[in-house]
């Protein structure tokens, strides 16, 4: 079911580890591109309208207006199981209590003596938060885009997720309650790329934002891809991926149960196990044959993404072996399940989340933990962090110097311009001190 890697005994890990050494599933963004352009330029020339004509054609339902009603929000939490409401609550609290850690404070550094550089952290205007709505229902994710954008200081915050048939036309009722408890009253029911668009451009109903975040299907990336620079993205979204750098202390019964957990989002989904114990292996992958028999959305989901190339066991000659590879594939969720294993997880470079020991499953992290479950894949964790405080910030340099503070330094203003040919800028400086006391703060 699972296909295996074998590099004990490779020299490739000595030399320094090709980044495709484990292979991800491919998604063609570029392919994607060509369908979402005419649906995000219409979008841009005809806003609600296009909307709901691409609710009736993508979503298959009828709908008058985007905007969902205060009403339909409120109800939506009213009806909301009240354990779902608690386990939210508490997602949001412990969310709430990290996240509140990463605000910034503005910092002045004094350069010389009346010269200044501040700087100060502003949050984006306007956010729209992108919610799938297809195979894909989290309200965790609705938590997870919110409670940073909230804790960031982003003054408005407006939700987009696709209509739903089931529903009357509106998104699925616990996204809609998940945006009430978040206090969030600005929900759209558009989905896909159109969503993406309506945030960039705007429409009749919803205003342009700056910035779009959220997970979504390749359609979504595509037209976040096309509309970037017209609109601040987070990242461009790939399947959900975890790799587990185990060694034989490792239980197999949980290294199949996370795999697994992984692998039940998207037949894309890829599943890693790095170990040196080949004994674990073979445990583990009998391990997976029991559970997956058992699993819920194995045959649509789990059985394609743990038969995938994405996915592997991978066998080294050592953790430190182990180390090398799991580094060089950067997981977006990564499991060190070794003994040691906070000091094992304290030498990983490259991981979107790491997660340490048989007591902090990925799907811990995915619900529950305090962390962000919105993070870098498709090897982009060697680059990029995932969602955070700071994603919704933006840090501006403000520059305060006086006349003496310019006067000291002009000269090598000046001297620098000289030497990039661009002698207009050292004039702005010598212009300050050509015609005596200049007009307004001397100092
Ligand atoms: N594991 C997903 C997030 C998620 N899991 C949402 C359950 N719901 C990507 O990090
Ligand atoms: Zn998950």
């Amino acid at each position: 079911m699972i296909s295996r890697i074998d590099l004990r005994g490779d020299a490739s890990l000595e030399n320094g580890i090709d980044r495709d050494l484990l292979p991800r599933a491919e998604l063609d963004v570029e392919a994607a591109l060509e369908k979402v352009r005419p649906i995000c330029d219409d979008v841009h020339h005809r806003g609600t309208a296009a909307l709901i004509d691409y609710a009736e054609r993508f979503d298959g339902v009828k709908i008058t207006q985007v905007r969902v009603p205060a009403e339909a929000l409120d109800r939506a939490l009213a009806e909301l199981d009240p354990a779902v409401r608690a386990a939210l609550e508490e997602s949001v609290r412990r969310a709430r209590l990290v996240h509140r850690e990463q605000r910034r404070t503005d910092k002045t550094v004094t350069v010389v003596p009346g010269g200044t550089v501040t700087e100060r952290w502003v949050p984006v205007d306007r956010v729209g938060l992108y919610v799938p709505g297809g195979r894909a229902v989290y309200p965790s994710s609705v938590v997870m885009n919110v409670v940073p954008a909230q804790e960031a200081g982003v003054p408005s915050l407006a939700v987009s997720s696709p209509p739903q048939r089931d529903f009357g036309g509106l998104p699925h009722p616990t996204i809609l309650a998940a945006c009430a408890l978040l206090g969030v009253d600005e929900v759209y029911a558009a989905g896909g790329a159109q969503a993406v668009a309506m945030f960039a451009y705007g429409t009749d109903e919803c205003r342009p934002a700056q910035l779009v975040t959220g997970p979504g299907n390749i359609y979504v990336a595509a037209a976040k891809r096309l509309l970037k620079g017209r609109i601040g993205i987070d990242a461009e979204a790939g399947p959900t991926e975890i790799a587990i750098l185990a060694d034989a202390t490792a239980d197999p019964v949980h290294l199949a149960a996370d795999m697994i957990s992984q692998a039940e989002h998207d037949p894309m989904a890829a599943a890693v196990l790095v170990t040196d114990s080949p004994e674990l292996a073979e445990a583990t992958e009998a391990e997976l044959k029991t559970q997956v028999a058992a699993a819920k959305h194995a045959e649509d989901r789990i059985v394609p993404a743990l038969a995938g190339k994405q996915s592997a066991i991978v066998l080294v000659d050592s953790i430190d072996d182990g180390l090398k590879v799991v580094d060089a594939y950067a997981a977006e969720h990564l499991e060190i399940q070794t003994e040691n294993a906070a000091a094992v997880a304290a030498r990983v470079r490259n991981a979107g989340a790491i997660f340490v020991g048989p007591y902090a499953p990925v799907s811990l992290g995915d619900y529950c933990a305090g962390s962000n479950h919105v993070l870098p894949t498709g090897g982009c964790a060697c680059h990029s962090s995932g969602l955070s405080v700071q994603s919704f910030l933006r840090g501006i340099h403000v520059v305060d110097y006086t006349r003496d503070a310019l006067a000291e330094v002009a000269g090598h203003v000046v001297t620098l311009a000289e030497a990039e040919d661009l002698p207009a800028h050292g004039a702005a400086v010598k212009a300050r001190f050509a015609g005596g006391e200049p007009k307004s703060r001397s100092g």
